[in-house]
């Protein structure tokens, strides 16, 4: 009945995509998994999303889906229409004389705290006082309709009365006037200024690193409606549901057990719901609560941009000291975040950053120090990677231009810098790499993709080339799985099996298209040793697991598989006893698997032993938990074991540039990435294929642009931010999963997938640079900034020209 690998990869494509689908074929093991199917495995099996046929045919609910109950009126948001002042007065009377305006909500109409901050208590609902950034809200409007509240709300320039005061517009500049959102952050270890001052070769430099918007398909929205005797359920497209649910009840000066939060799934996420779903929750639970009417607030895509934030945009400052092989023997670095307006969820970002810095490389000596720069700018937030892919991708451009100065090839350079063995795997933040692949892992990728035999077809191919540059880079990922804050990694789950032998699933996690729910149903099939299609994944739901995390981190499967996993378990050794005893035979020996139960040579459906289990009064659900084992973490000193254990990976690109317009095309990529144990091969490589591409987006194509002087975000529309399209995959994309079971006790050995395959993009913008050094001949290091857009890549190209002339 479950047939396995139905994939969408059965068929390929037409025409220009046929190359890729071919590819994306041949990586799935199909007869592998079949076999593994037929023996009773419902896990390392490719499978379909959950909703797939749901989402291709349009029939999958997202928030803004959900029938509206009758009398339901829609909120807008009125944003500061300036990036700093003192806010004076709001012309509330001339918002409510607006057609259709029912309701105008500001900052004083808030009944419990106006503050929807994660960790620090700095993020106000509505604005109070002060104006923060350009785009901040300042009122609500509720409406009759959404068109109409929109218009009323629109009016915001003329009715907020400010005093404008001078706005901080860019990191440097907060740097530079000691402004942070919170206190500095330092990890060190051993004496960095002593090893580069003794070293044989010394580099300085800086890097600029542009953010990153979340784009995700399905904008910011919440829908609340009021229930009966002071309760609230509130619809919210978010990946954080408990804590929604505890802002919404702090904003209302409620209790936690009068607001219900509800998420079937996201049109993505991408971190950009992980806190900042919060303003909207809470405008529209306010205004639901205030009126006794349903309200949604759905945000139209400019308002999003201008209202929240994003990946944060770093500054770099690094001195380092190396060795003749390029090993690095001190580095001291300066990162500087634009943290935005508030702190956020900045802290544990920076957190992160520092603690990737190392990437794949064992840092003898380092002085590392983190600023979290407080701008007037969106207040800066979780984007897949968590500050992580800033980090590593500093100790990467580092390692390049050592190359560089050494003349040597900076893919070796990379690998005499790799973590090895004895005191040279231990972390700067003294985590021991106990699972270290790196060297195998890379080895094994520059065979296949013959990387030594194209870096010399590139030489010649540029040696003859005058205007069109080519270039290669082969990049590592080493990433920690785990929240930082070491109880966070902790998860729930409920199963429950009806009489029929139906099972329905509920966990604390939430889907946003990454396949948490496919995976978490395979894992509960697994257990109980049924058919897939048996298990149903219902909506994320604060009434059925409390105190959730957020579903971040990379860590929804591992997190709420095992919660799952014990759940089913449970009920499955329940079964087990009464099947044992009816045969008189060890509960061990009683096997589940294929839809039957078997016992003393005896086969039974599994649903007429669901049956008799319940004529036999045997509980038929079961709650589930999971707190990930061995986590400590200083946060002052910055040590400890953050992480369960490393996902690995690498990939190789290679570019053309046009030095005469700076346009850059991706040619070819290939990728060998470790999942561990891969739960779902098909959905693995397609979050690999999607991360790689969205930091591709982030590292060559995607800018923002604030204005110097207003501090209005020019690029708040796909018109101006452009990101990457199904045009912008490479030609030839080939996409392997590394062999290579989790050394952890993670969910049947699983990794991770979400977040490090984003850092694999690092190989096209060091490509790019490399072909940009071939136009000095690779004398001199580019100052190639990032998103190296054809802008940032001719600034480059004339620098390095003016250096060789
Ligand atoms: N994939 C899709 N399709 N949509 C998303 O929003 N978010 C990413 C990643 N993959 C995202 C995605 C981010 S930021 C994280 S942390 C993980 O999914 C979260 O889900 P997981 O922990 O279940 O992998
Ligand atoms: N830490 C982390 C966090 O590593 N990833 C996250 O997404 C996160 N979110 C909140 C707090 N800490
Ligand atoms: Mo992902 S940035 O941890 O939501």
């Amino acid at each position: 009945m479950d047939k396995p690998v139905d994939t969408v990869l059965e068929a390929p494509p037409a025409a220009p995509f046929v190359d890729h689908a071919v590819h994306a074929a041949r990586r799935l093991d199909a007869a592998a998994e079949a076999k593994r199917h037929d023996a009773g495995a419902r896990v390392g099996i490719s499978r379909a999303h959950e909703s797939a046929h749901l989402h291709v045919a349009g029939a999958a609910t997202y928030v803004d889906d959900i029938a509206e109950v009758d009398g339901t009126l829609h909120a807008a948001l009125g944003l500061s229409p300036i990036a700093h002042g003192r806010l004076k007065a709001i012309d509330v009377a001339r918002l409510r004389a607006q057609p259709g305006v029912v309701a105008v909500l500001t900052a004083a109409d808030i009944p419990g705290v106006n503050d929807c901050g994660p960790i620090v208590h700095d993020d106000p609902i509505l604005a109070d006082r002060e104006l923060k950034y350009l785009g901040q809200p300042v009122f609500a409007v509720i409406a009759t309709d959404r068109d109409l509240a929109r218009r009323a709300a629109a009016l915001a320039k003329d009715v907020i009365d400010a005093e404008p005061l001078p706005p901080v517009l860019t990191a440097r500049e907060a740097h530079a006037a000691r402004q942070y959102v919170v206190p500095p952050m330092q990890l060190a270890r051993g004496d960095a200024h002593a090893a580069i001052a003794a070293a044989p070769h010394r580099l300085q430099g800086s890097f600029s690193l542009g953010g990153q918007e979340q784009f995700y398909l399905e904008g910011q929205i919440s829908y609340a409606v009021p229930q009966e005797d002071r309760t609230l359920l509130v619809h919210c497209s978010t990946q954080h549901p408990s804590e929604m649910q505890r802002v919404v009840a702090h904003a209302l000066g409620w209790h936690a057990h009068q607001v219900q939060v509800q998420c079937r799934r996201m049109g993505g996420g991408f971190g950009g719901k992980e806190s900042q779903s919060a303003l909207f929750a809470c405008v529209a639970a306010v205004a639901a609560v205030t009126l006794q009417r349903p309200v949604k607030l759905r945000l139209d895509r400019d308002d999003d941009f201008l209202v929240t934030g994003r990946r944060h945009g770093f500054e770099f400052d690094w001195d380092v000291g190396f060795d003749d092989d390029g090993r690095l023997l001190g580095v001291d670095m300066t990162l500087i975040a634009n943290a935005g307006c508030s702190a956020d969820l900045s802290p544990p970002v920076m957190t992160r950053a520092l603690c990737h810095v190392d990437n794949a490389y064992w840092l003898p000596h380092v002085d590392l120090r983190g600023y979290c720069a407080k701008t007037n700018t969106q207040s800066n937030t979780a984007f897949r990677g968590f500050g992580g892919p800033q980090g590593a991708l500093a100790i990467e451009m580092i390692l390049d231009s050592v190359a560089r100065s050494l003349g040597r090839d900076p893919l070796d350079v990379r690998r005499a810098n790799f973590y090895g063995v004895g005191e040279r795997h231990v972390t700067p933040y003294d985590q021991v790499v106990e699972d270290n692949v790196i060297a195998d892992l890379v080895a094994r990728l520059a065979a296949q993709c013959d990387y030594a035999g194209r870096r010399a077809e590139i030489a010649a191919f540029n040696a003859a080339s005058p205007v069109l540059k080519r270039g290669l880079a082969l990049t590592p990922v080493k990433f920690g799985i785990s929240f930082n804050v070491a109880h966070y990694n902790q998860a729930g789950a409920l199963v429950h099996v009806y009489t029929d032998g139906s099972i329905l699933v509920n966990h604390g996690g939430t889907e946003m298209g990454q396949g948490l729910n496919t995976k978490v149903a395979q894992v509960v099939a697994h257990e109980l040793g049924v058919g897939f299609e048996r298990v149903r994944v219902t909506a994320t739901d604060t009434h059925k697991v409390a105190n959730t995390s957020a579903t971040a981190a990379s860590t929804g499967s591992d997190l709420n598989g095992k919660a799952a996993q014990d759940a089913a378990r449970r009920i499955r050794e329940r079964l087990a006893a009464l099947v044992a005893a009816k045969h008189g035979v060890e509960p061990a020996s009683v096997r589940f698997a294929n839809d039957f139960v078997e016992a003393g040579g005896v086969r039974v459906p599994f649903e007429e032993v669901v049956h008799e289990a319940y004529v036999a009064r045997v509980q038929l659900w079961s709650d589930g938990f999971y707190a990930t084992p061995g986590l400590h973490w200083d946060r002052e000193r910055l040590k400890g074991r953050p992480f369960f254990y490393f996902a690995y990976g690498a990939a190789a690109s290679e570019v053309v540039v046009d030095t005469l317009t700076g346009e850059s095309k991706l040619l070819r990529t290939d990728v060998l990435h470790d999942v561990g144990t891969s739960l779902n091969p098909a959905v693995d490589i397609g979050q690999i294929e999607g991360a790689f591409i969205q930091g591709m987006g982030w590292l060559t194509m995607e800018e923002l642009v604030w204005h110097p002087k207003t501090g209005m975000l020019m690029t708040h529309a796909p018109s101006t931010y452009k990101i990457p399209t199904a045009n912008d995959c490479p030609p030839v994309f080939n996409v392997q999963l590394y062999d290579n079971a989790n050394a952890a006790d993670s969910i049947h050995r699983s990794k991770a997938v979400g977040e490090p395959p984003l850092l694999l993009a690092f190989s096209v913008l060091l490509a790019i640079r490399d072909a940009v050094s071939a136009v000095g001949g690779h004398r001199v290091d580019p100052p190639l900034r990032a998103p190296a857009t054809p802008e940032a890549v001719l600034d480059a190209i004339d620098a390095v020209r003016a250096a060789t002339a």
